[in-house]
């Protein structure tokens, strides 16, 4: 055994009495945290760009900077996709986009894709045992009116965006019949202004209608449930957002859909872990798309903050694994981008895996006390328990790189594969 196996075990003997002191068993907190599927996002790997629009990323999203080695095409986007998940432990999803279509010289356009133009997609799924959830893409297209697809005064434009919500639900039924595990279809739109808008209520009911048509048919919703994701503003966009959190969680509601919780769109001091209960007491299920906004929406990679982990801490603590789906939602062209999915990844699972190590029922109890002396010092002592070490006997137990290991493998296929893309 090599000397870094044998200090993960001492590690690991040592935490598993800690956290046994504290009632809670590592071997069982691995278990459950091991199972719950965390949604890859597809577009941290070429910056947002797609294979069938404009080439340029429009929709008032960014991302920033130029770090060599972008993925240019399908076989670089999977080749780059399976090389973070090796580095992630646990159960994944693999999170796409409409513009992510593989159309070999078709000429097909958004709002008439079928399953067919992403075979390669669910072809490499099943390989690779993952399941798929998917977004109709409503940007970086001709047919956008400016930031304006659905709610566009266009009839023409709001049609062939129509059309392609049906669509995407179609291929996104194809996709869990397929892998039988649901897909589920999140449809986020820049739809706004820049300037005040003096008519909102049109752009609202606008909106409103195209939804209700593209929602119209239920069948299917099981397998491929719909949601709809809010923004406060997008750059350009940032007077007036047609699908806001109040309009959002309202449309949500009433026409039996569910919201997504995108954790960079809402004011600064605003947190979504905050809304997890209140959201889940009326809606029976929500999306989080979880990122990390630095002072605007700014999508970095999801660290492993407070946040994050308050998060992980309302699913868990209150049951809501069944409720709410995980994904991860960011985009950062300043590092290597294989990394930034394996920092954002291991990070959403670390902080889920210390979510079922905390010792929550003890903290239930001081609330439940009127102990609150005692509930603040045991959340801080959580903070230092050592969940590195069961981390790294988790990551070791599935073969996966532990901590300080898994970079090296990136700098190697960086060197092999990524450095060498002219
Ligand atoms: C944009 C939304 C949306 C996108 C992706 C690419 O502000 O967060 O979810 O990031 O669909
Ligand atoms: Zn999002």
């Amino acid at each position: 055994m090599s000397d870094r196996r044998r200090s993960i075990q001492k590690g690991y003997e040592y935490a598993r009495e800690v956290y046994a002191d504290l009632g809670v068993d590592t071997e069982q907190a691995i278990q459950a945290a091991d199972v719950i599927p965390v949604s890859m996002h597809c577009w941290q790997g070429d910056d947002v760009t797609g294979f069938d629009g404009t080439g340029s990323l429009t929709g008032g999203i960014a991302t920033t900077g130029n770090y060599p080695g972008r993925a240019r095409n399908l076989q670089e986007l999977q080749a780059d996709i399976l090389a973070a998940l090796r580095l992630v432990p646990g159960r994944s999803k693999l999170n796409l986009h409409a513009s992510y279509a593989v159309k070999n010289g078709r000429q097909v356009d958004r709002d008439a894709y079928t399953l067919r133009e992403f075979q390669p997609w669910l072809d490499f799924a099943a390989e690779n045992g993952l399941g798929l959830d998917f977004n109709p893409t409503y940007f970086s297209h001709p047919m956008m009116d400016g930031d304006l697809s659905l709610s566009s005064p266009d009839p023409v434009k709001r049609r062939f965006w129509v059309e392609h919500g049906k669509r995407c639900r179609e291929i996104a039924q194809g996709f869990a019949q397929a892998l039988e595990q649901p897909s589920v279809v999140n449809f986020w739109m820049p739809d706004g202004t820049k300037d005040t808008c003096v008519n909102t209520v049109a752009y609202r009911e606008r909106m409103t209608r195209s939804l209700d048509e593209i929602f119209a048919d239920r069948s299917g919703m099981d397998i491929a449930p719909c949601v709809l994701e809010s923004k406060l503003f997008g750059m350009g966009v940032e007077s007036f957002t047609v699908v806001s959190s109040e309009y959002s969680l309202g449309y949500a509601q009433s026409r039996g859909i569910l919201p997504c919780l995108d954790t960079g769109h809402y004011h600064p001091t605003e947190m979504v872990s905050a809304k997890l209960s209140a959201v889940l007491a009326f809606h029976h299920k929500l999306l989080l798309h979880i990122s990390r906004p630095v002072r605007w929406d700014s999508d970095h990679v999801v660290a492993l903050d407070d946040e994050l982990q308050r998060i992980m801490d309302e699913i868990i603590w209150n049951d809501y694994q069944s409720r709410v789906y995980i994904g991860l939602d960011f985009f950062d062209a300043s590092i290597n981008r294989v990394a930034a999915w394996a920092i954002g990844m291991r990070n959403a699972r670390k902080a889920l895996l210390s979510a079922f190590l905390a010792p929550a029922k003890a903290l239930r109890q001081a609330e439940e006390a009127g102990d609150y002396t005692g509930r603040l010092a045991l959340l801080e002592e959580r903070r230092t328990l050592p969940l590195g070490a069961v981390w790294n006997h988790y990551c070791q137990s599935k073969g996966i790189p532990e901590d300080g290991a898994w970079l090296q493998q990136v700098r190697d296929y960086e060197r092999a594969t990524l450095g060498v893309r002219a």
